[in-house]
């Protein structure tokens, strides 16, 4: 070490433990307040505060620096009355920032030095003086986020602090592709990724459903690619593919001249933009534009949403493909000057290559065993070229199987696997697994939630995530270089839902990244998040409040024929204040403490207050009691074992079941019709029967082609009552709809009622085992 490394540090351990009223690892309730994201590494605090006032003065030592603090100053002198300054040299006074580069740090470790008098930063280099001020940015007061020039002066408390990342990957995936979002909204993301340290910004730029970048020898990728018939008014999963003489125009590409704005303004903030082109597959927009790079000459559209499965492919037989894709390539490397180029190589159906010539004399000719290695070759040809570039290849961890190609680096999302199994090779892995990181998954109760893709990735899941999985030992901490969080946009049509899906995710992901392990504490977080609402409004950002959702969830109590219903959050800040009489709760509503017992129809209405303040929207619940509620149901078709709700009260429990199919409140029967006979214990009068369904054509359940209603005496000959017909056909998207029938003036003891299945599942949506899930939940007779 060198002397002035020791000094550093000499100095350093006796200012900490100057500062150290404990033992560092814990916080007080003050500092834990200040709310950091991610939390730093150590932190102590002492008294008193810094005040920015209109004599600070930044002193810095180079270009670089005053670039950093201009960040910083920029931001304060727009909230204040005054404006900072900053100039170089050698402070000479109190009230000052200084930047001081020492040795002995790594490149994104700094430290933060806050007394009455002065702040001081040190760090190695930019990227530490960047987090420095970031760390500092959390300090102020929220105000100066807005920016509308009212405060006199601000102040921050005096603390110590000394921080490095965990990780060197901490990433953030934007699919522009599935949807596509403008330059200056991206610029607008990336300022928000700084403000959590995030370092790695992923754009997914090419997909079946768009390519959205300009390369100048193939014009026609974005004439062509870059547009898709507008069908947005459709579920992502029911849009029907361009018909003959429809104009396609909607989307959009970034021109050379906005990727340089963008890899600009993300280097400023010290984050690398990594590209991604798709290959072989996911690649429709591609082949729209450039037909003959697939094995059957095409034609191809611009694909408007989601087709499963898509077989569309580049020819791996020809050598045009392997010369089109390296000069594409090419001109990528020279807008994006990140070490790491995103290849794709996921979910590539190997259909067509199975059925074409050249691909097939491909595998004859290099010894291939199968298509499998064919994928392997594809990928090794196009590593070789980006490394003999100077870049290494990254690609999903598909790009293992068949082998793996000798440099690259694995990104793996169908869970931990891949990535233990590349890491196990020698290779480096980015942590991606879509139980933990994929934000496109809905994040509260799929009721309260704009459509989502499906999946359930609450935010304290999000917090669980632990990038370096435990089998993986010494091997995990040399290869897993860190996590990432991936938005997917296939239901995400604009910034303010990118925001949604994002916020506060992304601080949990953040914290993840960044934080040592043994420093993550999950209520601690969500107590610093507390002033992170308030940034996020200050900030203008639209983010998700479904931490603070109430979920009422209920059980049936079959012998005391009640309902038990039990309220709770994801997080536990706050009382969730209830009502049961239709009022809207407020702070001073009943607050819920143990699970409530009911027995007749009633409308719940609940949110949570902290402070007087709400913090999740309210949510209503209602239990509607009645004549079958509990009573006997026989089954003239059994439901499916795989959706087989709570047994044989399901259908008549009181309990509904939610936009989520799988939470266990709904029966299904695959291909079949339901059938089934209600005894209600006696003849009595009936005035309407409901019968809820659901349907969700990507996951091939539909509503039924009609419910028929049929009425007995004595539980053997039965009359018809009516028939409802669905008139919707497929068409809604996901929705829940109930069938209901007028009875007015009948009596029965037995009805029974017929589902019936719609028997073959739409055109253009044909899935697994090609017939429709029917689903229902439940049936109300009153
Ligand atoms: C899988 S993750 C995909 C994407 C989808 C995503 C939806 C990966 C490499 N492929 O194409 O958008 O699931 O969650």
């Amino acid at each position: 070490m060198e002397n002035r490394s020791i000094v550093v540090v000499i100095l350093y351990l006796f200012i900490i433990s100057f500062f150290c009223s404990c033992d560092g690892s814990k916080y007080s309730e003050k500092t834990i307040l200040r709310g950091i994201v991610p939390l730093p590494l150590e932190m102590s605090e002492g008294n008193g505060v810094f005040r920015f006032n209109n004599q600070t003065v930044f002193f810095v030592e180079n270009e670089e620096q005053a670039g950093i603090a201009k960040q910083l100053a920029d931001k304060i002198s727009r909230s204040t009355i005054w404006s900072v300054t900053i100039k170089d040299g050698e402070p000479d006074n109190k009230n000052v920032v200084t930047f001081s580069t020492v040795s002995g740090m790594t490149d994104e470790e700094y430290q933060l030095n806050i007394t009455t008098d002065r702040i001081e930063v040190s760090a190695s280099g930019p990227a530490g003086f960047f987090y420095a001020i970031q760390t500092l940015r959390q300090l102020l007061p929220v105000e100066i986020e807005i920016g509308d020039g009212n405060l006199s002066s601000c102040d921050v408390p005096v603390v110590m602090i000394r921080d490095k990342p965990r990780f060197k990957w901490r990433g953030y995936m934007l699919d522009v592709a599935r949807h596509f979002f403008t330059k200056d909204e991206v610029l607008q993301l990336i300022d928000d990724l700084a403000l959590y340290k995030i370092n790695v910004l992923h754009l997914h730029l090419t997909d079946d459903q768009g390519w959205r970048i300009q390369i100048d020898k193939y014009p026609k990728l974005t004439e062509v690619g870059a547009w898709r018939v507008n069908r947005e008014d459709l579920h992502w999963n029911s849009r029907p593919k361009q018909k003959p003489g429809e104009k396609a125009a909607y989307g959009g590409f970034y021109t050379k001249s906005d990727i340089s704005k963008i890899v600009d303004y993300a280097k400023k903030r010290h984050i690398q933009v990594i590209p991604e082109i798709e290959m072989p597959a996911h690649v429709t927009s591609l082949l729209a534009a450039y037909p003959e790079l697939s094995c059957t000459g095409g034609p191809f559209t611009v694909l408007p949403g989601g087709v499963w499965p898509i077989t569309d492919i580049c020819c791996a037989g020809k050598e045009h493909t392997f010369e089109f894709l390296e000069n594409v390539l090419s001109e990528i490397m020279e807008m994006f000057p990140s070490q790491y180029i995103h290849i794709g190589g996921d979910e590539a159906n190997k259909k067509e290559w199975e059925e074409c010539l050249k691909c097939q004399k491909r595998i004859k000719d290099e010894g291939l065993k199968d298509e499998g290695e064919l994928q392997s070759y594809f990928i090794k040809r196009i590593e070789k070229f980006i490394n003999s570039k100077g870049k290494v290849m990254i690609g999903w961890d598909e790009i293992i199987e068949g082998g793996l190609a000798p440099q690259a680096t694995v990104m793996s999302w169908r869970g931990f696997q891949g990535g233990i199994e590349a890491a196990r090779q020698g290779h480096d892995v980015v942590m991606t697994p879509t139980q933990f990181c994929y934000f496109d998954y809905y994040q509260g109760p799929v009721d309260q939630e704009p459509l989502a893709i499906g999946g359930y990735l609450p935010l304290s899941k999000v917090y669980a995530f632990e990038p370096i999985p435990e089998e993986l030992g010494e091997e995990g901490y040399k290869h897993i270089l860190g996590g990432q969080a991936n938005l997917w946009t296939e239901y995400v049509p604009d910034l303010a839902h990118l925001q949604y899906m994002t916020f506060p995710r992304l601080a949990a992901m953040a914290e993840v990244n960044w934080t040592s392990k043994d420093k993550k504490d999950w209520n601690n977080f969500m107590v610093r998040m507390e002033d992170h609402w308030n940034r996020y409004d200050a900030m203008g950002i639209n983010y998700s409040k479904s931490a603070f959702l109430v979920q009422i969830e209920s059980a049936i109590d079959t012998v005391n024929h009640v309902i038990n219903v039990r309220m709770f959050t994801e997080a536990s800040q706050g009382k969730i204040h209830y009502t049961t009489n239709g009022s809207v709760p407020t702070p001073d509503a009943a607050v819920y403490t143990k699970p409530i017992e009911i027995d007749k129809s009633m409308t719940f209405r609940a949110q949570v207050f902290h402070n007087g303040r709400p913090l999740g929207n309210e949510v209503t619940e209602k239990f509607k009691f009645h004549i079958g509620a509990l009573k006997n149901v026989a089954y003239l078709i059994p439901y499916s074992k795989k959706y087989s709700g709570s047994g044989k009260y399901t259908l008549v429990d009181v309990l509904r079941g939610s936009k989520n199919f799988g939470d266990g409140k709904w029966q299904g029967w695959f291909g079949e019709n339901m059938e089934v006979i209600i005894d209600i214990g006696s003849s009595q009068s009936i005035s309407q029967i409901s019968v809820g369904t659901f349907q969700q054509p990507g996951s091939w359940i539909y509503f039924p082609e009609s419910v028929t209603v049929y009425f007995s005496d004595d539980g053997k000959i039965f009359h018809e009552l009516g028939i409802v017909e669905n008139v919707i056909n497929g068409q809604a998207g996901n929705a829940k709809k109930e069938f209901s029938l007028n009875t007015k003036g009948i009596k029965s003891q037995f009805i029974k009622v017929v589902a019936k299945n719609m028997g073959v599942i739409p055109e253009g949506n044909v899935g697994a085992g090609d017939m429709p899930w029917l689903f229902v939940d439940e049936i109300v007779i009153e």
